[in-house]
């Protein structure tokens, strides 16, 4: 499997998405640090919300294969700067999780992934497990 990153806002699924994909009862530890579990690194949420995390994420990126941007559907706006895929030499995969809410927009979850320069784009539920599958597949490639 390929060792890969995870980088989305606070609450966007991305502890969730470890679970589904690795089947193992993943926590993340509430600490401000990359969290390595099982060929996943999680980033904490504050790597992304605050800027001064950049230089981190983009360090850390370095040791990993793959890239998820984690944007949930049924959030009405987006942390991920515009272009932000640019900033990664890396293979870079937007994840549009919670598409079981019924709030769900992945029509507009999807804009967002495509504005912050992600192409390749895979639609999930960690609840349904709905699309888990299909990316376990990419990431096994
Ligand atoms: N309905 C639904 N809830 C989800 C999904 N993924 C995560 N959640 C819920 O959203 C909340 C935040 O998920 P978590 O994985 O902790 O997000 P993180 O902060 O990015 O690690 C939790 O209450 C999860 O149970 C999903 O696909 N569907
Ligand atoms: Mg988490």
């Amino acid at each position: 499997m390929l060792k890969t990153m995870l980088i989305g806002e606070w609450r966007s699924g991305k502890s969730s998405l470890i679970r589904c994909l690795t089947g193992l009862d993943y926590r993340s530890r509430k600490v401000l640090a990359l969290d390595f579990f099982n060929g996943f690194v999680n980033t904490p949420s504050e790597f992304l919300e605050n800027r001064r995390f950049y230089p981190s994420i983009i360090t850390a990126s370095a040791d990993c294969d793959i890239l998820i941007f984690v944007q949930a559907a049924d959030r009405t706006s987006s942390q991920l700067p515009p272009k932000f895929a640019s900033m990664f030499k890396r293979r870079v995969l937007g994840v549009v999780t919670k598409i079981d809410v019924p709030s769900a927009n992945a029509v507009l979850a999807r804009r967002f992934l495509v504005n912050a320069g992600v192409r390749d784009i895979y639609e999930v539920s960690s609840v349904t497990g709905s699309g888990i599958a299909e990316l376990k597949c990419v990431l096994c490639e």
